[in-house]
């Protein structure tokens, strides 16, 4: 039995059941076939769901997953393709940095230590395209519990993988690895999270599997793909996209339809898979959850 753990910025009640949620119960009912077909620890369909009121549809799975971002492999949005080539198995994490016990841990174990549950999310990214997409994964609160932080330590940084399947890293002038981070503030808030899958299956190569982090109130640039380490440090780490243009991608990357983007209008966002363009909204919705965090910040570039 699963007890949906809410928080009063949740639904009080569920009006919806996602399409694939049902999909998937159907097929265990269906029986043991299906129930092989269903990896049990990276995406249930038993597990908690909350929907945290995404007010527009849940995008189709197929383009969610073949319209990406993913610069370790090349910059085209069709990238998916050779994002198939990274294994998934085995994969471990090292944990590292200001934190009780540096150490490496594999996937699998990770998975066992954490509940896992489903998350509707929206996702905005800095290019002005969204979507809204079923992860499943665990709080990052959860991930911090277990690595265990010293309170000297101010921000999560995470470093992602450099595989040689990947031929975007022969690229000059990015500065490999992809590299992302938080305050430990923001990787404690309730929305923070780690995604281990999507649409009730195993996150896709190309969405970032086999671990991603998701911080659905940042631009998508901030939620690192196949992460392979985290560190603990009292240092603002120099991450990825600031490095290569600190007036166009910010450390902070808090969505904000009023801070244009240099070279385009942040006002709007189309939505993947229709013609549709809709408003923006300031921490792309998520204001309520997350505007707290940065009460004590208002000489920071938040917003870009
Ligand atoms: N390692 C890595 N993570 C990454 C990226 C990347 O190029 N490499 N792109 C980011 C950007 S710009 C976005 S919008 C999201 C896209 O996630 P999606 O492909 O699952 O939609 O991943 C982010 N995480
Ligand atoms: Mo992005």
């Amino acid at each position: 039995m699963h007890i949906i753990r809410r928080r009063a910025w949740e639904v009080t009640e569920r009006q919806v059941t996602p399409e694939h949620v049902v999909l998937n119960r159907r097929s265990l009912l269906a029986g043991a076939t299906a129930m092989t077909i269903l990896p049990s620890v990276f995406a249930r369909a038993d597990v908690p769901v909350t929907d945290f009121k995404p007010g527009r549809p849940v995008t189709e799975e197929k383009y969610a997953t073949t319209y990406n971002n993913y610069y370790e492999f090349n910059d085209t949005k069709t990238v998916w393709r050779d994002a198939q080539a990274l294994k998934q198995r085995p994969w471990t994490i090292r944990l590292d940095g200001m934190l009780k016990q540096p150490r490496t841990v594999g996937i699998d174990d990770l998975l066992k230590q954490v509940s896992l549950e489903e998350r509707i999310y929206r996702h905005r990214c800095v290019e002005a395209w969204a979507m809204t997409v079923p992860w499943t994964g665990f709080p990052l609160a959860q991930l911090l519990k277990l690595a265990e932080p010293l309170g000297s330590a101010k921000y999560v940084v995470f470093e992602t993988a450099q595989d040689k399947v990947m031929s975007g890293l022969d690229a000059p002038f990015y500065p490999w690895p992809y590299v992302e981070g938080v305050t430990i503030d923001e990787a404690s808030n309730d929305l923070a999270f780690i995604s281990t899958g999507m649409y009730g299956k195993p996150l896709p190569p190309q969405n970032g599997g086999p671990i991603r982090v998701t911080l659905p109130w940042k631009y998508g640039f901030k939620s690192a793909k196949a992460i392979v380490k985290i560190t603990f440090t009292d240092k603002r780490p120099s991450t990825f996209w600031e490095s290569l243009g600190p007036s166009e991608y910010g450390f902070w990357a808090n969505v904000n339809p009023a801070i244009s983007h240099p070279r385009w209008s942040q006002a709007s966002e189309r939505l993947l898979g229709s013609d549709e363009r809709v408003p923006t909204q300031i921490f792309n919705g998520y204001g309520e959850q997350v505007a707290a965090l940065y009460a004590d910040r208002k000489n920071e570039k938040l917003f870009m």
